[in-house]
């Protein structure tokens, strides 16, 4: 059977990661098929472009995975496919929560021809084998054989065929620039973010979040010569493209187990497994001076940090009292000095949160090494505890804000603020933080270090921007080139005659305050701070 597993795009940024549900079900997939991959977030389709691709290449079964922000495009993606006759199965987050929505049991339309609850590890390969009998099942849960819900185990854990697998669209370097760009030290000819998980499960429960709920409280880990072998397979495929590969380790909380976090770290290093890395660590877990040397020592860059407020009332409400906003500095620091920077996520829009909380947050930030902040609206996903207590005190303004999804803009009314000012405070944070003064700041905040770390931070802001302001096409791109010229002739500079062109901090720091003032006094930056 030709299948196809299919994630539809955001319709707001261009992913710079595939999904890795496809790749896990690609590998769990019964011998004897062949599975096709498209990640929506790298080749765009609409529903006639998905249709023409599923009939042209014969498709006989679809899988459809999105979150709920996806999930109103996945419907009318599948029903587009649905109506040639090929069925679709959908999984992930939101049909999870919701399988009633997507089978039409709820008296709206019927979207899919069967539901994987949960983890489909273990259920892939029976709604295949059933798919090719014509016996598709409405829903497919994970259960052993009393009737109870059974988390898979990851010590079994299927090899991802990375070091050959089609990659082709999710290289992020331009063809263009590939040719000139591999011979550029190691290699650059590709530029690849891949996936890999270490672990499933999250204790912490805290009230916006489905992963308590979906994984489970108990912890399973991969081995680590799993993962091991994971990296090695990347590393030799960077090696044979010349080009670059970096990881993000998609565990919800990468060092929940301290010590077994270490020892998978001893482990890349002794293997020499080390990658560029990236993974999702809370702030509380990152005390441990050992730990932050082992992050290093195997590769790790960039840490991202679920610092959500830094009012202590909000994070209690939201069940994440485990967040210390005093501590956050400090963790910074331990990071910096051993060159691992932070990108640290803010949500606004909390129950304490007063006009004025983005000026509040970026205060504290200013004083922190520089890093990649991020600013969202608190989301009632469903079947969140948050979801519930919302709905159960009549707070909820879209109870189904999934089927017309509207980037940053709330679906209840925080209670000291209204939605538009939430949303104003998020547009508030991304222009400051993202404005040519602020990436200039940071880029000469990085002054006494080489002009890699300088380039390093300078491109994932550029590339961080692009979550909350637009930046789709060509011109797009050109506009922000154009804006940040001051940055780029002088990192530009510095490549070319090294660090004699290099501002001294005090220069740099003039030049920053200089460019403030002048943006104060810029009735455009006035309009868009408005
Ligand atoms: C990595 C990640 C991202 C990446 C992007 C996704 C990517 N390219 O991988 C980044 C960092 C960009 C990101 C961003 C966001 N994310 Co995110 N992200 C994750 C994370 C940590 C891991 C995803 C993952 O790979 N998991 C491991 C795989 C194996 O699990 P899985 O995807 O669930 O797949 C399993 C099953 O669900 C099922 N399955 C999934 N799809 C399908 C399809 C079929 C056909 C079948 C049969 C089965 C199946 O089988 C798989 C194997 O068991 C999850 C949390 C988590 N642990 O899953 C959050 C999560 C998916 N993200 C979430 C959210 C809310 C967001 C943001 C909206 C956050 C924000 N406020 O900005 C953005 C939106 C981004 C966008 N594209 O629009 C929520 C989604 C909840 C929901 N109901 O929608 C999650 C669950 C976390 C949470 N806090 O609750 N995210
Ligand atoms: S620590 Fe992160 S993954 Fe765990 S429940 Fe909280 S937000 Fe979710």
């Amino acid at each position: 059977m030709r299948i196809l597993l299919y994630n539809p795009d955001n319709g707001v940024t261009r992913n710079f990661m595939p999904h890795l549900w496809m790749f896990l079900l690609k590998a769990l997939t019964p011998p004897g098929h062949e599975v096709l991959l498209i990640d929506g977030n790298a080749q765009p389709m609409d529903e006639a472009q998905i249709v023409q691709y599923v009939r042209e290449q014969q498709i006989e079964l679809v899988g459809i995975g999105a979150m709920t922000r996806m999930i109103a495009k996945a419907y009318r993606i599948a029903d587009a496919i649905r109506s040639t006759g090929v069925s679709v199965v959908m999984g992930g987050p939101h049909v999870t929560e919701l399988p009633d929505e997507a089978l039409g049991r709820k008296g709206g339309p019927r979207h899919a021809d069967a539901v994987a609850l949960g983890e489909a590890d273990e259920t892939w390969p029976r709604i295949v084998n059933d798919a090719v009998r014509g016996e598709l099942k409405d829903i497919y849960a994970p259960l052993d054989d009393t009737g109870k819900e059974r988390k898979p185990s990851l010590k079994q854990y299927p090899v991802i065929p990375w070091d050959s697998i089609e990659l082709e669209q999710f290289n992020l370097v331009p063809k263009i620039a590939a040719p000139m760009l591999q011979k550029v030290a190691d290699g650059w000819g590709t530029f690849r973010i891949i996936p890999v998980e270490s672990g499933r499960g999250c204790p912490y429960g805290c009230e916006f979040c489905t992963v308590t709920g979906f994984f489970g409280d108990s912890i399973r880990f991969r081995t680590n010569e799993s993962v091991v072998n994971e990296l090695l397979l990347l590393k030799t495929r960077a090696r044979r493209e010349k080009g670059q590969i970096a990881v993000f380790f998609i565990d919800d909380n990468f060092a929940i187990n301290v010590k077994r976090t270490k020892s998978l770290l001893r482990d890349i290093i002794a293997a020499k497994a080390q990658l560029h890395w990236v993974a999702q660590i809370s702030a509380n877990l990152l005390r441990d001076e050992e730990l932050i040397d082992l992050i290093a020592a195997s590769g790790g860059k960039w840490i991202f940090i679920g610092m959500e407020s830094i009012d202590p009332t909000n994070l209690k409400d939201v069940n994440k009292g485990f967040n210390k906003p005093g501590e956050y500095g400090a963790v910074l620091e331990r990071l910096a000095q051993r060159n691992v920077y932070a990108i640290t996520s803010f949500i606004f829009g909390m129950d304490n949160d007063t006009m004025g909380v983005a000026e509040r947050t970026l205060t504290e930030v200013r004083n922190w090494p520089p890093g990649l902040p991020i600013f969202g609206l608190l989301t009632p996903l469903p079947a969140t505890p948050l979801y519930k207590r919302l709905e159960s005190s009549g707070r909820l303004t879209r109870p189904r804000h999934w089927e017309d999804f509207i980037p940053f803009t709330m679906a209840h009314t925080p209670l000291k603020m209204t939605i538009e000012e939430a949303h104003a405070e998020v547009k508030y944070g991304w222009e400051h933080s993202y404005s040519p003064e602020a990436l200039a700041h940071a880029v000469d905040s990085l002054n006494h270090q080489p002009l890699g770390y300088r380039v390093n931070i300078f491109l994932a802001r550029l590339c961080f921007r692009g979550i909350y302001f637009p930046m789709m096409g060509k011109m797009a791109w050109l506009r922000v080139v154009f804006q940040n010229r001051h940055t780029i002739s002088k990192l530009v500079r510095e490549a070319l005659f090294g660090s004699r062109a290099r501002p001294t901090n005090s220069s740099a720091l003039d030049t920053y305050e200089e460019d403030v003032a002048a943006s104060e006094a810029s009735p455009e930056m006035e309009r868009k701070s408005a």
